[in-house]
């Protein structure tokens, strides 16, 4: 396991093996707007791929920013970029100018493929982001649109060959302190993930229909694409990714496997009256902690047991997870064979079990950041310290505690308190603020801001509102404080720091 040919581009592993092997007229992409087999989805990848290498100027080693919602484009342009031998940089629709700027100076991004709905952001981009030189749009109509420039390409394109550890994603993390940092992953590791969680954990079949709401540019959401392509099983795309949306596609579709978190199956448990998700034989939930009632409620209404896992950016995809016959419910579960993972305390030393502390990992992804001095805090002797806190137990289950750092966790989406109140702090009726998680039922934590409003403004509920809609403005919507509270000051150490974690205790009180 986990030993790949010195040469290897991946997507001849994900699409075009399946063609060659037979399996070409089976289904591989399902959406409301377009579906498609290996075969079909080969032509359109391969189309993109010699436009990129063709007309674009894409060179072996280039990076493509991407930027689109859930849909079959995503797909096809994120395969495109890298059977051409590029890297590809995918961003969350959401992120505002500022947002995406960052990475596209960092990554040093040329070229961005991108969702016509999203141009009115990308165009804004373009003024902050001095790198980025071409932007291609699909879904536009436009003469010069993706589509346009596809109509002529040739569906047949050779896989640029590539070393089996060369760049093929460079998954920018939410950044919690500080900037994003540009996690790098290789063509293996794209199959790694696939031969260690899907295989051994997930153990998914050819007739498997996948389906999930996390976002594809997130590495969690684009685990659910490769799982089923990793063994010519389908994945459905889904857009709109509400629960009606899932439940009502999980139920048209079919689908046999659903990737969410767990706010999204409590929000489901709350609408099941009169579906028919009996398809479903196999539910994984990540993104955020599995509280053991959720585990129990979703048990009870469908039969299944969710299995919990932990993943990060860094590894790629989930490394400790809950295996189907060996659940211990409110555990996360044991590592991923091919992994390891140890508690170690502050200073790194490893702790013995039933002792809290940070959980480190390593295994056969993982562990290179991007041109960045924080390599040396969060890689140590080739282990990946996270940012989250746990304990092991004697019989070596995981069990989480806490984030370790200021990142919150709301609905799966990761949210650096740092950025709200950045954005806060340019409202003029703000002086101070601090922003942490806040303990909440159906999201697991909200982003909660604790605000010292300038002289002379009042606490409104209309300012609440104002300042709500200011974040909305300025930063990635759903990243907006859904609880704030006006204070008179702040909990503030010696030389004048917010002492963040007494913030913490307060908004979990
Ligand atoms: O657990 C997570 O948040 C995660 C992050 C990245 C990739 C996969 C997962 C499950």
């Amino acid at each position: 396991e986990y030993q790949y040919p010195p040469r290897l581009n991946c997507v001849t592993h994900f699409v075009d093996r399946w063609v060659e092997e037979g399996r070409g007229d089976a289904p591989c992409i399902i959406s409301a707007e377009v579906s498609y087999t290996y075969r079909e989805l080969q032509a359109l990848v391969n189309r993109i791929a010699n436009v990129l290498v063709g007309r674009l100027g894409l060179v072996p080693g280039g990076r493509v920013l991407l930027r689109s919602a859930n849909n079959p484009m995503m797909v096809a342009t994120y395969l495109a970029v890298i059977k051409a031998g590029g890297i590809v940089v995918a961003t969350m629709p959401l992120l505002r100018a500022k947002e995406l700027s960052y990475p596209i100076q960092k990554a040093q991004i040329a070229l961005a493929l991108c969702d016509g709905k999203l141009s009115d952001e990308m165009e804004k981009t373009r003024a902050v982001a001095p790198a980025l030189q071409k932007v291609v749009y699909w879904g536009s109509g436009q003469p010069d649109g993706l589509e346009a420039l596809i109509a002529d390409a040739s569906p047949d394109f050779k896989a640029v060959d590539t070393a089996s550890d060369d760049l093929c994603l460079i998954a920018f993390t939410s950044g919690t302190t500080g900037d994003p940092k540009g996690t790098m992953h290789f063509h293996r590791d794209m199959l790694a993930v696939c031969d260690g969680y899907a295989r051994n954990v997930l153990r998914a079949n050819q007739s498997d229909r996948f389906i999930g709401t996390a976002p594809l540019a997130f590495t969690f959401g684009f685990g659910g694409v490769l799982f089923p392509m990793h063994i010519g099983a389908s994945y459905v795309v889904l857009e709109k990714t509400s629960p009606d949306d899932l439940l009502a596609a999980i139920e048209r579709y079919k689908a046999t496997i659903c990737f969410t978190a767990p706010t999204a199956y409590r929000a489901m448990l709350a609408k099941l009256a009169g579906r028919d998700i009996s398809s479903l034989r196999k539910c994984v939930s990540a993104g955020e902690t599995l509280p053991k009632p959720t585990f129990d409620a979703w048990l009870k209404a469908t039969g299944l047991k969710l299995m919990d896992g932990i993943g990060s950016t860094e590894m790629l995809h989930i490394f400790i997870s809950a295996v189907e016959d060996e659940i211990r419910p409110g555990a996360t579960g044991k590592p991923v064979p091919g992994y390891e993972a140890k508690i170690v305390d502050d200073e790194g030393r490893d702790v013995p079990p039933g002792t809290m502390g940070r959980l480190a990992v390593r295994g056969p992804t993982g562990c290179r950041y991007l041109a960045d001095e924080r390599q040396r805090k969060y890689v140590q002797n080739g282990w990946n310290v996270t940012g989250d806190t746990y304990v092991m137990d004697d019989d070596g289950y995981f069990w989480y505690q806490s984030r370790s750092d200021d990142m919150i966790v709301s609905s799966g989406y990761n949210i650096a308190g740092t950025d709200v109140e950045a954005a806060l702090l340019t409202h003029p009726s703000v002086a101070e603020c601090g922003v942490v998680g806040a303990p909440d039922e159906a999201r697991g934590m909200i982003v909660k801001a604790y605000v010292v409003l300038a002289p002379g403004v009042a606490g409104t509920p209309a300012l609440v509102a104002e300042l709500q809609e200011h974040v909305k403005r300025e930063i990635a919507p759903y990243k907006y404080p859904r609880a704030i509270e006006f204070v008179t000051q702040l909990p503030k150490t010696e030389t004048g720091k917010l002492k963040r974690f007494a913030l913490r205790q307060i908004a979990q009180a």
